[in-house]
């Protein structure tokens, strides 16, 4: 065959198979189904819902996600465990829960590091984090987000806590995660992990003498309805949801779906923190006139007991605490 024929049907070949490629990438179409455990009413299941529509809307229908909150679907621990068998799930949780499989995130979701919404997500704009997260690509876990700040987590309680040594014997509340285990074991208190959704009630029946969580949490599920009246204002977790797919499921999604799937989440993220800041001091009204109280604490106390917390665990990279510290001091 001549030079020019071969040529000519090579080029032919390229047409029809990148027009096949256009074609699928037309007839494209998925089904993601999105996770979480927040109530419909907190502003990370208003942020998912907008964020799932812009996408269908941008892909014209392509990319369909239907999202499930309230733990209606897998959540916490066995959320992120569906994103690691490369089911068609995207699951939203907070760092510590993908701490199990990048024990590096733990550091980064360690307690009593942050002064600000903005040094955390600085922090994940970082080299440092941009190699944690392409870690956690090669355990399966495509990271779309880090940073959906639902606030910083505080003590909510029945009575007064200003030291630790008030947390006596008190059973508070936590996720089932270990950094809110040891978190609030060092803090002073029996951490009594408990999935979201038992967790009012627990506080209403006294298995519990309180939980911690953000004042976004408490206005958004209606803990101040409760006989948990007082917020110590630990700020001892900065409470963020990161959004995570199988890469498996990801690398399968034409280039130009991936590309608006990915700005949307940056997108909702960052709306989603400018809402929160703008909305914080309205919301501690609105708890205050429900006769929630908020105090101080001992804040030198309590950094003073987390302190050991800062110690590498298993898994982690050495001296990933003092990359950390010394990105966030860099900032200050
Ligand atoms: O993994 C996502 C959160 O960190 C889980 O925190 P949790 O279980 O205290 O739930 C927060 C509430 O706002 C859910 O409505």
């Amino acid at each position: 065959m001549n030079i020019k024929r071969t040529l000519s049907v090579l080029c032919a070949g390229v047409i029809l198979s990148l027009g096949t490629q256009a074609m699928a990438a037309d007839d494209y179409k998925l089904t993601l189904k999105l996770s979480h455990v927040f109530s419909p009413a907190e502003q990370l299941s208003k942020s998912m819902d907008a964020v799932a529509a812009s996408i269908l809307e941008k892909t014209d229908g392509a990319i369909n996600i239907q999202t499930f909150p309230q733990a209606q679907l897998p959540a916490y621990k066995e959320g992120v465990e569906q994103v690691i068998r490369g089911a068609k799930f995207i699951s939203v949780e907070d760092p510590s829960f993908i701490g199990d499989y990048v024990p590096d995130f733990k550091a980064l979701y360690a307690p009593m590091l942050y002064r600000s919404y903005d040094e955390y997500v600085k922090l994940t704009q970082t080299k440092l984090v941009a190699d944690m997260k392409a870690n956690a690509e090669k355990q399966g876990i495509k990271i779309l987000a880090l940073d959906y700040i639902y606030g910083f987590r505080n003590l909510i309680t029945k009575k007064v806590i200003k030291t630790p040594a008030d947390l006596k014997g008190m059973k508070i509340r936590t996720p089932g995660s270990k950094t809110y285990i040891d978190t609030i074991t060092a803090m002073g208190a029996i951490a009594t992990p408990l999935p979201w959704g038992e967790t009012l009630s627990a506080v209403q029946q006294g298995v519990v003498d309180g939980l911690e969580g953000s004042d976004f949490t408490n206005l958004g599920t209606k803990v101040y309805e409760g006989p948990t009246k007082n917020v110590a204002n630990t700020h001892h977790i900065l409470g963020t949801c990161g959004v995570y797919i199988s890469p498996k499921v990801w690398k399968e999604i034409p280039a130009k779906y991936q590309t608006i799937i990915q700005d949307e989440f940056t997108k909702g993220a960052t709306d989603m923190v400018a809402l929160l800041k703008s909305q914080h001091g309205g919301v501690v009204e609105e708890l205050e006139s429900y006769g929630v109280k908020f105090n101080g604490v001992d804040e030198a106390a309590f950094r003073t007991a987390l302190k050991p917390l800062y110690k590498e665990q298993a898994g982690m990279t050495p001296g990933i605490f003092k990359s950390v510290f010394t990105e966030l001091d860099g900032m200050r």
